[in-house]
C-alpha cells in the first residue's frame, strides 16, 4: 500500500467479494430453527479456491428483509451479511435494479421505469454495500463487486479505501448509447463504475458500448480497452479532451470482455452418473417416449424469449410439420420476481398460450409442452439436459446464458444439438450451435426442423467443437482472468500499492 495513503477504516480481509445476494441462503426448519445453506452457484464455486488462499470475505443481502445477521464463517468463506428493509427491497431492488435497469440494460424490451424515490433508495443501499466493503477489507486488499445491482460502490468505496484495488463485474449486457443515454441518472452510473480499476463485461459489445457511454457522457478519452480517468475531475463546462491532457494526472481503468462460464467438469460429472443417466431414460418413458424431447430452462423472464419460441413450435404444430406424437417440449420457467408488475403479466401471457397449444395440438396420450413453473434439483436438471434432443435458448438478449454452456458441458456422448440465439453472450463462444434471430419466426422454425433431422455425425461434430470451448474456458478460468488482469492494476495502476 502507498505510505501517504490513510484508509479510514479498514478491515482484515485481503480478498473481499460484494454481490446483491450472498452465495448462501437461510433455511427455517420445520421446528423453526435456522441455519445457512450454500445455494450452488459457478461463481461461488469459481471464488472458493480465492477466498480460501487469500482470507476471503463475501459481503452481501442474506435473502429476508428487516432482519440483521452477525458475520460468520461458512466452509472457509467469512460471510458479512448486509441488512435490507422491506422498503429498500421495494425501491432498490424490485423497482431500480428489476424494473428500471434490468429493462433498460435488455434493450427496452419492457419499458423501463423511472422513479426518484427508486434511484435514491439504490444510492442509499450501495453506500451500505460500499461502508460494509470498506471496513472488510484489509490494507491495500482487492475488492471484486457482481453485478447492475451494485454499479456505485466501485466509486463509494474508492471514496472511503482509496488504498484498495476495485474490480467490477457486470453479469447483463451493456446497452447501445442511444438506449442507455434515457436514463436520468446515466452520468452517475457510469461515474460509479470508473471507481473500479477493472471493469468486466460478458461480450466484446458490451465493454464498447460502456466506453461510447464514457466518452459521450465524460469527455474521457479511450484507448483500447483502456479509459483514461482524470485524477481531478472536470467541471460540466470545460470537458474538453485537450483541457484533460493538460491536466496530465489521470488513471487507468481496463473496460473489456470476460464472458464468465460454468464449473464445466462438475456438470459433466453428474452427468457420467448411472443413476442420473438411468433417470434420463426414464424421463423420456414418462413423457411416453416421444421420438423428440425438445427443452427450455430459463427463470420466467421476458428477456428468455419463451414467448418467441412457443410461438414458433406452436406453428409447426398447426402446419403439421410437428406432431405430439412425436415431440414433446419441456419448458422449465423457474419463478422470478413474482411481486414486479411485467413478470406477472408474463406469467399469465406464456400460461395461456401453454394451455392454448396443449390444448388445441395434445392427445390423452400426449402434450405439446410439459410446463414446469417451478426449481429443480441440479440432478434433476442435468437428467433433462442428458435426455434433450434440442436444447432452446431463444433469449431476446441474455448478458451470457449459463443454461447454454450447461447443456454443452452435459453432453459427454456428443449428442444433443443447441438452437442458441444470437442476442445472447453465449454465441460469441458456441459458433457451432444452430444460431437463431428469435424475432424471425420463419427462420427459428427452420433451425428447430434442421435440429430435429440432423444426422448423428453432424451433431457429434458440432457438440465436440463446443463442448472444447466449454471445458477449457470454465468459470476458474474466467476468474482466473479477471483477478490476473486485477492483479496487474495493483502493480501498475495509479495508487502503486500491491497485492
Ligand atoms: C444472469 C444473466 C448470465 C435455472 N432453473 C433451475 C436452475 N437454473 C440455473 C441454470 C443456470 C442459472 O440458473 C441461470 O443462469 P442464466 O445464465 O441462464 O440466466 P440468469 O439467471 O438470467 O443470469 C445471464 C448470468 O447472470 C451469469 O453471469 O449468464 O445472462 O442474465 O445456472 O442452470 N438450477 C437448478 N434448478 C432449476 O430449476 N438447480
Amino acid at each position: 500500500m502507498n505510505s501517504t495513503v490513510k484508509p479510514k477504516i479498514s478491515g482484515k480481509y485481503d480478498f473481499v467479494v460484494v454481490s446483491n445476494r450472498l452465495p448462501v441462503d437461510r433455511v427455517i426448519e420445520a421446528d423453526g430453527s435456522a441455519s445457512w445453506a450454500r445455494s450452488p452457484g459457478g461463481l461461488v464455486t469459481a471464488l472458493e479456491p480465492v477466498m480460501r488462499q487469500n482470507d476471503g470475505a463475501w459481503i452481501g443481502w442474506g435473502g429476508q428483509p428487516d432482519l440483521e445477521f452477525t458475520p460468520f464463517e461458512s466452509e472457509g468463506i467469512h460471510v458479512v451479511p448486509v441488512a435490507l428493509s422491506a422498503a429498500d427491497l421495494k425501491y432498490y431492488y424490485e423497482g431500480f435494479s428489476n424494473d428500471t435497469l434490468w429493462p433498460l440494460y435488455h434493450d427496452v424490451i419492457a419499458p423501463p421505469s423511472f422513479h426518484r424515490e427508486w434511484w435514491e433508495s439504490y444510492v442509499e443501499v450501495n453506500q451500505r454495500f460500499a461502508d460494509a466493503a470498506a471496513a472488510a477489507a484489509s490494507p491495500g486488499g482487492v475488492v471484486w463487486v457482481q453485478d447492475y445491482q451494485l454499479q456505485l460502490v466501485p466509486k463509494l468505496l474508492r471514496e472511503i479505501r482509496p488504498d484498495l484495488t476495485i474490480g467490477f463485474f457486470n453479469h447483463i449486457p451493456f446497452p447501445p448509447y442511444g438506449i442507455y443515454s434515457q436514463l436520468p441518472w446515466r452520468t452517475q452510473i457510469i461515474e460509479g463504475l470508473l471507481g473500479a480499476d477493472v471493469i468486466g463485461f460478458q461480450r466484446v459489445a458490451d465493454a464498447s458500448n460502456f466506453q461510447r457511454a464514457v466518452r459521450r457522457l465524460k469527455g474521457y478519452v479511450t484507448k483500447g480497452s483502456q479509459v483514461e480517468v482524470p485524477l481531478v475531475d472536470m467541471s460540466p463546462g470545460v470537458r474538453v479532451f485537450g483541457e484533460i491532457k493538460r491536466q496530465g494526472s489521470f488513471r487507468t481503468v481496463v473496460a473489456r470482455a470476460f464472458p464468465i462460464s460454468i464449473d464445466a467438469s462438475s456438470f459433466e460429472e453428474l452427468a457420467r452418473t448411472p443413476a442420473i443417466q438411468e433417470r434420463a431414460k426414464q424421463i423420456r418413458e414418462e413423457l411416453g417416449s416421444p421420438k423428440t424431447i425438445m427443452l427450455g430452462v430459463d427463470r420466467l423472464d421476458y428477456t428468455k424469449g419463451i414467448g418467441h419460441r412457443l410461438k414458433a413450435y406452436g406453428e409447426l404444430l398447426a402446419e403439421g410439420k410437428l406432431s405430439s406424437e412425436d415431440v414433446t417440449l419441456v419448458q422449465v420457467a423457474n419463478p422470478s420476481r413474482e411481486r414486479v408488475q411485467a413478470y406477472i403479466e408474463l406469467r399469465d401471457e406464456i400460461e395461456l398460450t401453454v394451455g392454448r397449444i396443449n390444448g388445441d395440438y395434445g392427445t390423452i396420450a400426449h402434450v405439446p409442452i410439459s410446463y414446469q413453473h417451478h426449481g429443480f434439483p441440479r440432478e434433476e436438471m442435468v437428467a433433462l439436459y442428458l435426455a434433450a434432443d434440442v436444447m432452446l435458448v431463444t433469449a431476446l438478449r441474455d448478458g451470457m446464458n449459463l443454461v447454454a454452456k450447461e447443456y454443452v458441458a452435459c453432453r459427454f456422448d456428443d449428442d444433443g444439438v443447441l438452437v442458441l440465439s444470437e442476442f445472447a453472450g453465449a454465441s460469441d463462444e458456441l459458433k457451432r450451435a444452430l444460431l437463431i434471430n428469435p424475432h424471425d419466426i420463419d427462420g427459428m422454425k427452420e433451425k428447430i426442423m434442421e435440429a430435429i433431422g440432423m444426422p448423428k455425425r453432424d451433431r457429434a461434430a458440432r457438440m465436440r467443437s463446443m463442448r472444447k470451448r466449454v471445458l477449457e474456458h470454465d468459470v476458474s478460468r474466467w476468474s482466473a482472468d479477471f483477478l490476473k488482469v486485477l492483479e496487474s492494476r495493483a502493480h501498475h495502476g495509479s495508487q502503486g500499492h500491491l497485492l
